[in-house]
C-alpha cells in the first residue's frame, strides 16, 4: 500500500543518512588531520557529536527504569521467570562462545609472539583488585541503599580501589625511593595514573547519567515490576504510569533519531583529528588488534546469526539489517547504554519485536550481556601474556575464560569500561596489570567494535528471546482478551 511505501522510503532513507554519516565523518576526520587542530578546537568541532551523547543518556535513566517496570508488570510471574531463565542461559552461553572464540584467535594468531616493541621492567604484581572483591563489588551494586544516589553515581567502589591503590603504590614507591627505586612502582603507578585519567575522562564522578548504577536500578526496576504486576487492581494506577512514562521516552526518541545522523558525523570525525598517528603503531600492537576484530567478526557475524537462524529459522542478516541504525549509533558512542534508546526503536519499529520481550530483556542485556567485551578481555589477558613469554596451561586459560566473562558482566555500558575490568582478569592468573599500557593505544578503537559486538547480541537475543517465549506471550495475550471481554 502508499502508507508502506512511504515507511519503507522513510526507513531506509535514514539507513542511507546514517551510513553517509559515517563515511562522511572518516573523510572529514582524515582531511582535517593535517591542519593541526588545537586540543581547544577539537573540542568545539566534537560539540554536535557531545550534544548526542548527552541527549542519549539523558533518556537511559528514565527509559531503564519505565521499560523494566511495565516489561516485568505485563506478564505474569510464570511467563517472566520462564523468559527470564531463557534470558540468563542466551547471556551465558553466548559470552562464553565469544571467550572461546577470542581464546582461539588469539592463540593462532599469536600477536605477542617475538621480543616486546615497547620493553618495560619486569616487576612484581601488586594486586590492587582481588577477583572476589570485585565480584562483591559486583552483587553490592545490585542493592543500591540509596535509590536517587543510584542515579548518578556508579562505578564508586571499582574507582574508589584503583585510586586508592595507586596512592598505595606512591606512598610504596616514596619509601623505596629512599632505599632503591624499583621501575615496577614507576610502572605500575603510570598505568593507573592513565587508568584513572581514562576514567576520569569517561565516567564523571557526579552530575551525569554516566554515573548511573545501572545494574542497582535494572534489579530493582525488575522487583518493582514483578510486585505491581502482582497487585492486581490495585497496582493499576501504578502500572498505567510506568506504561505512559515509557511511551513518552520512547516518543522523544523518535525525535532524538532525527538528530543522530548529525551527531554520528561528528562523534566519528572528532575522534579520527584527536587519535595518535596510527604509523606509530608496533607490529605487535597491530596484530593484537587485528585478533580481536577477526574474533568479533567471527562472532558477530556468523555464530550469533547462525544461533538466531537455528532458532528461528529466519533470515538473521535482514533481521541485523533492521538493526543497522544501533549498530552505527554503538559504532559512534562506545556505549551500549546510550545506544539502549536507538535499540529499543530499531527492534520495536523496523523488526517489530514484541514489547513485553523489548523491555525486559534489552535493559538487562545492555547492563550485562557483552560478548564483545568478553572476548576482547580474554584476547588481551592472553596478548599480555604472549608479550611476556608467559606460557599458560589449561588451568589458567581456563581460570581466563571465567574472569572474563565475569569482567564483561560487571563492565558497565560505558566507554571503556572494559579496560578498567581488565584489570580483574589479568590479576587472577598473576600477569603484570601495568602492561595494560601496551594496549591503551588502540583501546578507543576496539572499544567501539567491541560495543558494536555487545549491541548485536543483546538485539538478537530479544529476536531469539521472544520466539522462545511466544506460547507465554500468546497464553498472555488470551487471558487479556478474555477479562477484557468478562469485564
Ligand atoms: N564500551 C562498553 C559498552 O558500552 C563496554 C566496554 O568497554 O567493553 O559496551
Amino acid at each position: 500500500s502508499k502508507e508502506s511505501i512511504k515507511d519503507f522510503l522513510k526507513r531506509n532513507l535514514f539507513v542511507l543518512f546514517t551510513v553517509a554519516a559515517v563515511a562522511l565523518g572518516i573523510v572529514l576526520g582524515f582531511a582535517l588531520r593535517s591542519h593541526n587542530l588545537s586540543l581547544r578546537e577539537i573540542k568545539y568541532f566534537s560539540f554536535p557529536g557531545e550534544l548526542l551523547m548527552r541527549m542519549l543518556k539523558m533518556l537511559v535513566l528514565p527509559l531503564i527504569i519505565s521499560s523494566l517496570v511495565t516489561g516485568m508488570s505485563s506478564l505474569d510471574s510464570k511467563a517472566t521467570g520462564k523468559m527470564g531463565v531463557r534470558a540468563v542461559v542466551y547471556y551465558m552461553v553466548t559470552t562464553l562462545i565469544a571467550v572461546f572464540i577470542g581464546i582461539v584467535t588469539v592463540i593462532i594468531i599469536k600477536p605477542g609472539k617475538g621480543s616486546r616493541d615497547s620493553p618495560v621492567a619486569k616487576s612484581r604484581n601488586v594486586e590492587m583488585i582481588q577477583a572476589t572483591d570485585a565480584f562483591l563489588d559486583l552483587i553490592r551494586n545490585m542493592f543500591p541503599p540509596n535509590l536517587v544516589e543510584a542515579c548518578f553515581k556508579q562505578y564508586k567502589t571499582m574507582y574508589k580501589r584503583i585510586v586508592q591503590t595507586r596512592n598505595v603504590t606512591e606512598n610504596l614507591n616514596l619509601t623505596d625511593n629512599a632505599i632503591n627505586t624499583t621501575d615496577a612502582n614507576v610502572n605500575l603507578s603510570r598505568v593507573l595514573h592513565t587508568i584513572q585519567e581514562t576514567l576520569e575522562e569517561t565516567v564523571p564522578m557526579s552530575g551525569s547519567s554516566d554515573g548511573v548504577n545501572a545494574l542497582g536500578l535494572v534489579f530493582f526496576s525488575m522487583c518493582f515490576g514483578l510486585v505491581i504486576g502482582n497487585m492486581k487492581l490495585k497496582g493499576q494506577a501504578l502500572r498505567d504510569f510506568f506504561d505512559c512514562l515509557n511511551e513518552a521516552i520512547m516518543r522523544l526518541v523518535a525525535i532524538i533519531i532525527w538528530y543522530a545522523p548529525v551527531g554520528i558525523l561528528f562523534l566519528i570525525a572528532g575522534k579520527i583529528v584527536e587519535m595518535k598517528d596510527l604509523a606509530e603503531m608496533g607490529g605487535q600492537l597491530a596484530m593484537y588488534t587485528m585478533s580481536v576484530i577477526v574474533g568479533l567478526l567471527i562472532h558477530g557475524l556468523f555464530v550469533l546469526p547462525l544461533l538466531y537462524f537455528l532458532v528461528t529459522r529466519k533470515n538473521p542478516y535482514s533481521f541485523i539489517g533492521g538493526l543497522l541504525q544501533a549498530l552505527i549509533t554503538a559504532l559512534g558512542t562506545s556505549s551500549s547504554s546510550a545506544t539502549l534508546p536507538i535499540t529499543f526503536r530499531c527492534l520495536e519499529e523496523n523488526n517489530r519485536v514484541d514489547k513485553r520481550v523489548t523491555r525486559f530483556v534489552l535493559p538487562v542485556g545492555a547492563t550485562i550481556n557483552m560478548d564483545g567485551t568478553a572476548l576482547y578481555e580474554a584476547v588481551a589477558a592472553i596478548f599480555i601474556a604472549q608479550v611476556n613469554d608467559m606460557d599458560l596451561n589449561f588451568g589458567q586459560i581456563l581460570t581466563i575464560s571465567i574472569t572474563a566473562t565475569a569482567a564483561s558482566i560487571g563492565a558497565a555500558g560505558i566507554p571503556q569500561a572494559g579496560l578498567v575490568t581488565m584489570v580483574i582478569v589479568l590479576t587472577s592468573v598473576g600477569l603484570p596489570t601495568e602492561d595494560i599500557t601496551l594496549i591503551i593505544a588502540v583501546d578507543w578503537f576496539l572499544d567501539r567494535l567491541r560495543t558494536t559486538t555487545n549491541v548485536l547480541g543483546d538485539s538478537l537475543g530479544a529476536g531469539i528471546l521472544e520466539h522462545l517465549s511466544r506460547d507465554e506471550l500468546q497464553n498472555r495475550d488470551e487471558e487479556v482478551r478474555n477479562s477484557v471481554i468478562e469485564e
